[in-house]
């Protein structure tokens, strides 16, 4: 057996000799996990693979990020996430906060029913910085280090039963929503009958047809071949389209050199530029793509989009009060600003 003292006592004069660099080096680790929710063959989980791969050149190696799609870090439930890279599980976040709500429900201000209509409005609400700092601000508090944003896509309902043109037709369907209560609001708003599953649960739910719908951006409905589980019926509301949020959990952050801080960051602006390019292609094509794999797809008049918003008013304010209304008061501000222009 080592004798403790001795141990100790050697440790001491190692970092006594050379103390930088035995802190440094100490506190790298071989490996930092990346949770995505969806691998690179869709833009969100191909946003996790452009980071790390930058990072990796970038750092010469001294930062090597591993990806774990399918949120395996967690067994496939993302919305354990947020928790999970708090105890130590997570070092590295590349994701929507929808499925971080349970843990920290202001981070879904974003994702309020029909708050940010279109890619006018999104490019206008994130090139205010002020209010980018304000919600990076909320992230730093809850554990993590906010690094850049990109966007995982305007959110489309679909389902196996029939076209779904006003509210009245959302009505008995049962419809798989993810993570956050406010999505499970909205539908039951609109007479649907939701109910939680994570993305992993969701494929089989519907091939089985044990639910009737889900609601995902178009670019996941074609990467995932949604339209092979039974999905006949699309209708591009784009009632929520949330932030893909790269973050480094607080304790790994602190670890890093400020050099190293610095590459990284611009690793993720970087990459989040490039994710939200490769979504916006995608959205540019995404109807024209679904309606050739025989599915019918439905854009509303703008009077159907109007019968959309008021059905989602309740859960709207509800969520609005709950999660950040300084902040949503500020997005509806600057999304107004944008329709006069
Ligand atoms: O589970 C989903 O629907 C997904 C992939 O869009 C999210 O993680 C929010």
């Amino acid at each position: 057996m080592l004798n403790r003292r001795k141990l100790v006592v050697a440790l001491g004069a190692a970092t006594l000799a050379a103390p930088h660099f035995a802190r440094a080096q100490a506190a790298y680790k071989a490996e930092y996990k990346m949770s995505t929710v969806v691998p690179p063959a869709f833009a969100w989980g191909k946003g996790g693979e452009i980071f790390l791969t930058l990072v990796k050149e970038r750092t010469a190696g001294r930062i090597n990020i591993k990806q774990y799609p399918g949120a395996s870090l967690v067994q496939g439930q993302q919305d354990r996430e947020f928790s999970a890279m708090r105890q130590g599980v997570i070092d590295v976040l590349c994701g929507a906060p929808i499925n971080w709500t349970s843990t920290v429900p202001q981070l879904g201000c974003f994702t309020l029913p029909f708050l940010i209509p279109d890619h006018k409005a999104w490019d206008a609400v994130f090139a205010d910085q002020a209010l980018v700092r304000d919600y990076f601000e909320m992230v730093r508090k809850a554990g993590a280090e906010p690094l850049a944003i990109g966007e995982t896509g305007y959110r489309q309902i679909s389902n196996s039963k029939h076209a779904v043109i006003k509210p009245d037709d959302m009505k008995g369907l049962k419809v798989r929503v993810v993570g956050s209560p406010m999505y499970g609001e909205i539908m039951s708003s609109m007479g649907a009958n939701p109910t939680f599953m994570s993305w992993a649960d969701t494929q089989p739910a519907l091939a089985s047809g044990a639910v009737d719908a889900q609601e995902n951006p178009l670019e996941v409905f074609l990467a995932a071949k949604v339209n092979t589980l039974g999905q006949k019926y699309v209708t591009k509301w784009n009632y929520s389209n949330d932030i893909l949020l790269y973050a480094i959990a607080a304790p790994v952050w602190a670890s890093w050199t400020p050099a190293d801080q610095k590459i990284v960051r611009e690793c993720a602006v970087d990459a989040a530029k490039q994710q939200v390019a490769l979504v916006r292609k995608l959205f540019a094509e995404d109807v024209q793509r679904v309606s050739a794999l025989g599915v019918a797809v439905h854009v509303p008049t703008e009077s159907e989009m109007a019968a959309w918003q008021i059905a989602a008013r309740r859960p709207y304010a509800r969520y609005k009060a709950q999660t950040q209304p300084q902040i949503v008061t500020r997005v509806e501000e600057i999304v107004a600003r944008t329709r006069k222009a």
